[in-house]
């Protein structure tokens, strides 16, 4: 059954808009509680209890040996690369959010941008090879959409050519690799706690190593370089996390089998959903590993689906559903990376194209199974009427 599409004049399919990242909010009355307690106790930040708590929690559930907490996964770059001693440059993919090549910039390193692999938009391994200079003394690699990169070709490459190996974690608590979880995997992961994560801490981040030695140096580094009171033994910042944050990330602890539940619960409805709709591709999660399913990345295939990615979201956006371009159009299209190297994009050909065909839907908590069905029809409606649907947009655009 065709529906009315806002496009041409109808009301939108939802009232209010639905998010790509709207938050996963464990249990209120357990939130509050912690939060009554701290305020009791008067301890607000500074490494308190819950801080304290949290990583614990953190190094039992990855099964790794340090856990150091940060008020963002941002700032927990910046430290981890300036801990590992990473300089001149460091590869990374240029298919990644922004902050994965700030963190380095921010530090006078210069981001190097590898190509993606086109089935897992993680980065390819013989382009990270390619772009190996003297004066590279890292790779970060990202595991994205909740899936691990290839950890084992990059850690091959890091040990052939003697370079630090690092990973931006970001999107990947919870996931496995071989069968262990993320975490584990290079000197350091990062994961991101981010509102918009499968786990969140409102804003929080931490690093995750098997290394004492690296682990103990981030400490000292998130908290101003301070090693006692009134000593300070070299350059630090303020990475801190606070307590109600970390009193978020316990009570979203206790809540995570549940999103992950729901999470796989809204992939697969998806999945139904879209399938038999010309040029639109469910990106593929293996069964074979762990993932948190943080994300519903599709792939628009403009000559079967008679629309472009960017026109979908377009009908999207008019339906109050806020799809995004994640991450669009990479970092190297990006400022300062497209006025310093605007060439880079004909060394990064896959990038490039997934870039231009990604959109992500709304999923977790804030969703349910009758409006995944939902946008699912939009989506079908407008691709079996892409060409009335191209004109209302073309119309409706400004005339320059
Ligand atoms: N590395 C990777 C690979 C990352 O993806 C990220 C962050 C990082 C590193 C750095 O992590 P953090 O330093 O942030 O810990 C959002 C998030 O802010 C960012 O954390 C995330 N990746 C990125 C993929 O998404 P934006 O610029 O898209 O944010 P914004 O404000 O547009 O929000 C995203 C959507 O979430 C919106 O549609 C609205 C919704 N939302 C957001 C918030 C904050 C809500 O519904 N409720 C909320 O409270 O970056």
């Amino acid at each position: 059954m065709p529906i009315s599409l806002s496009i041409f004049g109808g009301p939108p399919s939802f009232k209010n808009k639905l998010y790509v990242g709207g938050p996963n909010i464990g249990n209120r009355e357990a939130l509050i509680a912690r939060i009554d307690d701290m305020l009791n106790r008067r301890w607000l930040t500074n490494d308190g209890p819950f801080v304290k708590d949290l990583e614990q929690k953190v190094v039992e559930f990855i099964g790794v040996r340090h856990c150091v907490a940060m008020c963002n996964a941002t700032v927990a770059l910046e430290i981890a690369i300036r801990a590992l001693g990473l300089t001149g440059e460091v590869i990374i993919p240029s298919y990644t959010f922004i902050a994965t090549a700030h963190a380095l910039q921010w530090q006078q390193i210069t981001p190097v941008f590898a190509d993606i692999k086109a089935d897992t938009h993680c980065v390819d391994p013989d382009s990270v090879v390619k772009m190996i200079t003297p004066r590279t003394t890292g790779i970060i690699g990202v595991h994205l959409w909740g899936q691990a990169c290839d950890v084992d070709a990059l850690t091959e490459i890091a040990r052939w050519r003697n370079l630090k190996l690092m990973f931006d974690a970001a999107h990947a608590f919870g996931s496995t690799y071989k069968g262990r979880m993320i975490g584990n995997n290079g000197v350091a992961e990062v994961f991101s706690f981010h509102a918009t994560k499968f786990f969140n801490t409102m804003e929080g981040g931490a690093v995750v190593t098997n290394d004492d030695d690296l682990a103990a140096k981030m400490r000292l580094m998130r908290n101003f370089g301070f090693t006692g009171i009134d000593a300070v033994n070299y350059i630090g910042t303020n990475g801190k996390m606070n307590e109600v944050s970390a009193a978020m990330g316990l009570t979203n602890f206790e809540n995570l089998d549940h999103v992950l539940r729901v999470n796989r619960f809204n992939w697969e409805s998806y999945q139904k959903g879209l399938s038999g709709i010309p040029g639109l591709k469910l990106f593929a999660i293996s069964d074979r590993e762990k993932c948190n399913y943080q994300y519903v990345v599709v792939e628009v295939d403009e000559d079967l689906a008679g629309l472009t990615r960017d026109e979908l979201v377009s009908v999207l956006w008019a339906e109050n559903v806020i799809a995004r371009k994640y991450f669009w159009p990479g970092c190297h299209r990006m400022e300062p990376y497209r006025s310093l190297y605007p060439h880079a994009g004909l060394l990064l050909p896959v990038t490039e194209r997934v870039a231009a065909r990604v959109l992500l839907l709304p999923t977790g908590t804030t969703i349910d199974e009758p409006a995944i069905n939902q946008i699912c029809r939009v989506l079908k409606t407008a691709v079996s009427m892409s060409g009335e649907v191209r004109q209302a947009i073309q119309a409706e655009r400004p005339k320059t």
